[in-house]
């Protein structure tokens, strides 16, 4: 998306430190897949397994000088992926400069993600209600774009028994979420037609 039309998209203050800029990237929507596609050449999705031993739905992998991984052992920042032992792919500019750019809509200047966890979202996939806190630093931001066919994103509050959301992300939705929004439980309900794609930007060193 140009700059001058990025100006224009209408921001939606979804929560406190929270906002959802739908469209945000419908400009760069196909090259954004282009470049999914030759990460996913270099690093593969795959399903991942949970400390608890059960695989996960969504299938995932990272660009970034770290990516995020789970097995057996636990929830964790590698920079290397577990499946080659060579460090993830680099994150592309226009990822970087998209997370930059939405980050920055969203009151969040100088934003500098070192990883992007990619998760792919296949029929009856669905993300649990959880925190992201395996990062080292919360002040900073995660900006999400999803990419694809629509899902329901489920959004709480700080404890788990907080009443939930829900809203529909559609393809080149964008979403910051930084300050007291941060640490919120949040989630995506189970997917009836697969072919969705989430990237996660994230500050995790
Ligand atoms: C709200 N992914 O990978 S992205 C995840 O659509 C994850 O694939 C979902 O949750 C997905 O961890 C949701 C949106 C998101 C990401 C992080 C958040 C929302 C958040 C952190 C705090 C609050
Ligand atoms: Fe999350």
């Amino acid at each position: 998306m140009s700059d001058l039309l990025a100006s224009l998209t209408p921001i939606e203050r979804i929560g406190e430190g929270a906002v959802l800029l739908r469209g945000f990237c419908a400009n760069d929507g196909e090259a954004l897949m282009r470049a999914v596609r030759a990460i996913e050449a270099e690093a593969p999705f795959r399903h991942m397994v949970t400390p608890g031993g059960r695989g996960m739905s969504v299938a995932m992998t990272n660009c970034g000088r770290t990516g995020w991984v789970t097995d057996l052992t636990g929830y964790r920042y590698e920079a290397c992926d577990p499946t080659s032992a060579k460090p993830w792919p680099t994150m592309p500019d226009i990822f970087f400069d998209l997370a930059r750019r939405a980050a920055a809509a969203g009151g969040y200047p100088n934003f500098e993600p070192d990883a992007c966890l990619i998760n792919r979202y296949e029929p009856g996939a669905r993300m649990a209600p959880h925190q992201d806190k395996d990062e080292r630093d919360f002040t900073a931001p995660i900006v999400s774009v999803s990419l694809g066919l629509p899902a329901t994103f489920l959004w709480g509050g700080l404890a788990r028994s907080d009443k939930t959301q829900r809203f529909t992300l559609h393809d080149c939705d964008v979403v910051v979420w930084g300050g007291p929004s941060r640490l919120v439980y949040h989630g995506v309900a189970p997917v009836k037609n697969g072919g969705r794609y989430n990237l996660t930007f994230r500050r995790a060193r």
